[in-house]
């Protein structure tokens, strides 16, 4: 009996004793993982808090370095050729001549002239033309002979314009890794206005002074049915612009522009009120392109930090 309890106590003991024998070295590798975990997100982390604190060499640096500032109080001055885009009648080529001066790098103010020194017939205007009859037929009143069709038809003798420019883009592109050169995009718009004349207004009254003539015995429309459209058209001038530099002081401009004025390309009685006068007049578009070569003055640009 006395034996039996005395195993039967040793027994409980082991037990009591192993229990705690058994968990040591689980407790052990639990405790030794968590360390090595703190000590590398320590390691990791203390170099990432220095250096977030530490400030960089570049933080207020420009982000271009010795950059030619082609622009900046500069004036520009340049002279090329344009033409018309989208008239009816006349394709109108331009002798063409630009002054700006540019603000900032960003922001211009610039005025322009295109002197006409070409009006080309259009292929519309030799089809419509030659559509109608030389000498009278007994046509109905409002068709024009060819000779009366073509002398009301408007010419555009000069342009005039300013414009604000703005310039969001700017660069150096490159051609086939050789060929560098800096450009800009931008955008402008002003105040334009279209100077024009008939093809010939000698047998023409002005537009704005038309007299309707009383209707005809069988009660039509009396006309005149043309009259002359001349003089300043004011309206609105926009558009978009290119700058590719040949180098500091000269520079290809091209620019693709709108002018909207109330215009009368036909001279004739647009809205069918039986007679031409001033309130045949549209708002029209007249879309161009001009190619100038500019000059920069001063001729060398400043040079950023
Ligand atoms: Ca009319």
């Amino acid at each position: 009996m006395n034996l039996n309890a005395d195993l039967n106590l040793q027994a409980t003991r082991r037990s009591t004793k192993d229990k705690p024998m058994n968990m040591k070295p689980n407790c052990g590798h639990r405790r030794s993982r968590l360390s090595a975990l703190l000590v590398a997100l320590a390691l990791t982390a203390v170099p990432l808090a220095a250096q977030a604190q530490r400030k960089s060499p570049l933080a207020d640096a420009p982000a271009i370095r010795k950059r030619f500032e082609l622009r900046a109080t500069r004036l520009e001055v340049g002279a090329g050729f344009g033409t018309t885009l989208n008239q009816d009648f006349y394709h109108t080529m331009f002798l063409n001549l630009k002054i700006g001066f540019h603000i900032t790098d960003w922001l211009s103010l610039s005025a322009f002239g295109g002197f006409a020194v070409a009006n080309i017939a259009t292929t519309f205007q030799n089809d419509l033309v030659n559509s109608l009859y030389a000498a009278d037929m007994g046509q109905p009143p409002n068709e024009p002979l060819r000779d009366a069709a073509k002398a009301s038809m408007q010419k555009i003798s000069s342009i005039l314009g300013a414009q604000l420019e703005f310039t969001p883009f700017t660069g150096k592109y490159s051609l086939a890794g050789k060929m560098f050169a800096n450009y800009d995009f931008y955008v402008f718009g002003g105040p334009g206005l279209l100077n024009v004349a008939p093809t010939d207004g000698s047998s023409l009254t002005d537009c704005g002074s038309v007299m309707a003539a009383p209707p005809t015995a069988s009660g039509g429309p009396g006309g005149p049915f043309s009259c002359k459209v001349s003089g300043a058209k004011f309206g609105a001038n926009f558009g978009v612009g290119l700058h590719s530099y040949f180098n500091e002081w000269m520079a290809l401009n091209v620019e693709l522009r709108d002018i909207m004025a109330q215009l009368n390309p036909s001279g004739r009685d647009n809205n069918g009120d039986g007679v031409a006068n001033a309130n045949d007049l549209t708002w029209s578009h007249t879309f161009m392109v001009t190619a100038n070569i500019v000059f920069y003055l001063p001729s060398t640009a400043s040079i950023s930090p």
